[in-house]
């Protein structure tokens, strides 16, 4: 008989809160509710063309074709590691082909839920197997990594990054915290185009700080969403992962193709773990097997084959390497626009930070009540630390967005 002291309101759930919309995706949430045909949302981190829409790659939808066109293609499950051939380009694109570690077979990978379910994997295999549980992010970061990296069991702590007086990034501080870190700790770093700041260390920079993490048996553990999305050069972005591997130690790292093959939708990414040797890469492949199988058993197949038909084929590989090319020039080209928009109209400022950060956001610097101005009165969706996704600007809307910039500086 259904007792009534089970439950209030008619639901064993009525005790549940309602919680806050997650601070980046809930942007969306609210634009799409937003009936004004002016609105413009630069939350998310999405590629947009010209005309505003989302686009996929030509070099995708050719991969797709071949692959429907194959009939010896099954929906079998994958193996809980993912598709083989999509795990040794995945490394091979993030290393780079002649990596010795790769050639040494010291590099353990398994195909993940795109860059948040490798960054996940791989925190509950540091929180199952490693000895220091603390891992260090930088302040700021992207949103999701503290949820993340907490959920998975590790104890999360921040290191300085960036400086807002200069815009630009706090070394001293960086390498002054990370030297108060214990040894063996955790260090999360953006490989390129750091989320929110667009600010990333130069190269002497990032030997400064290998040699820092080094000399204190800091383990790196690097999130790469980007490659390819800063400089337009997939071997460029991946110049700050492949100086750690070059020495010989031991590092992770998360791979998304999100946004460089804009396969936000499919999920499709990958954790590699690069071992001190061959058989301890085996040992550790199979504790992430067992980390993945009791989560979600084995990855899904589509977007990998997508991967795996472009990275393996010469031809492909180089038209991606165009596509990609394009949408990094375009997002350079918006910055340059909105910069020279601002400058026209003497909008109060220092505004050359516009050009100077790196990859899919800049950092305006706008307070969080500047940022609800914007929203309520020009309909222009962004997070609220004053992020905006360069990506989702078109020419069209610049003079939009540089009015409400100038509006909120010179009201708020
Ligand atoms: N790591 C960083 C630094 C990111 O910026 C993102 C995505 C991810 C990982 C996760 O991407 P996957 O889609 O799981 O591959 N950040 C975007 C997208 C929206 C979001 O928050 O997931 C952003 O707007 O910050």
């Amino acid at each position: 008989m259904a007792s009534e002291d089970h439950s209030h309101g008619g639901s064993v759930f009525a005790n549940v809160t309602q919680a806050t919309e997650d601070p980046i995706l809930g942007v969306t949430v609210a634009y799409n509710k937003d009936p004004s045909p002016m609105k413009l949302n630069l939350g998310v981190g999405a590629y947009r063309t010209e005309e505003g829409n989302p686009l996929v790659l030509n070099v995708v939808r050719r991969a797709e074709q071949l692959l429907v066109n194959d009939p010896s293609r099954v929906k079998e499950y994958l193996p809980i590691t993912g598709l083989a051939d999509f795990n040794k380009l995945s490394a091979k694109l993030i290393f780079g082909s002649d990596s010795p570690a790769i050639q040494e077979n010291r590099v353990a990978t398994v195909q993940c839920l795109s860059g948040t379910g490798s960054l996940r994997v791989g925190g509950e295999f540091l929180a199952r197997h490693y000895h220091e549980r603390t891992i260090y992010i930088p302040q700021p970061t992207w949103g999701n990594h503290t949820k993340v990296f907490t959920l998975a069991g590790l104890s999360v702590k921040t290191y300085r990054y960036y400086d807002p007086a200069t815009r630009g990034l706090n070394l001293e501080g960086l390498l002054a915290d990370l030297s108060a870190a214990p040894s063996g700790a955790i260090v999360l770093l953006h490989a390129c185009a750091h989320n929110p700041t667009g600010v990333d260390p130069t190269l002497e920079q990032w030997e400064q700080i290998r040699l820092l993490m080094r000399s204190k048996g800091l383990l790196p553990f690097f999130d790469s969403a980007y490659q390819g999305f800063a400089s337009g050069n997939l071997d460029a972005d991946a110049q700050s992962v492949r100086m750690f591997v070059a020495d010989g130690s031991e590092c992770l790292t998360a791979q998304s193709y999100a946004k460089n093959m804009g396969l936000y939708g499919e999920r499709v990414g990958a954790l590699s773990i690069v071992c001190g040797s061959a058989d301890v890469a085996v040992r550790v492949e199979s504790q992430l097997k067992l980390v993945i199988r009791p989560m979600y058993s084995n990855p899904p197949i589509h977007g990998a084959s997508i991967v795996a038909t472009i990275l393996k084929d010469r031809e492909m590989y180089h038209e991606w390497t165009i596509e990609l090319k394009a949408m990094a020039d375009r997002i350079i080209n918006m910055r340059e626009q909105l910069f020279d928009a601002l400058r026209a109209k003497g909008t109060p400022g220092d505004w050359s930070h516009i050009i100077k950060q790196i990859g899919m956001f800049t950092f305006t610097g706008l307070t969080s009540e500047q940022v609800t101005f914007m929203t309520t009165e020009y309909h222009i969706y962004m997070t609220s630390d004053g992020r905006i996704s360069m990506a989702g600007l078109s020419s069209q809307k610049v003079p939009h967005l540089a009015d409400a910039i100038h509006a909120a500086v010179t009201q708020h």
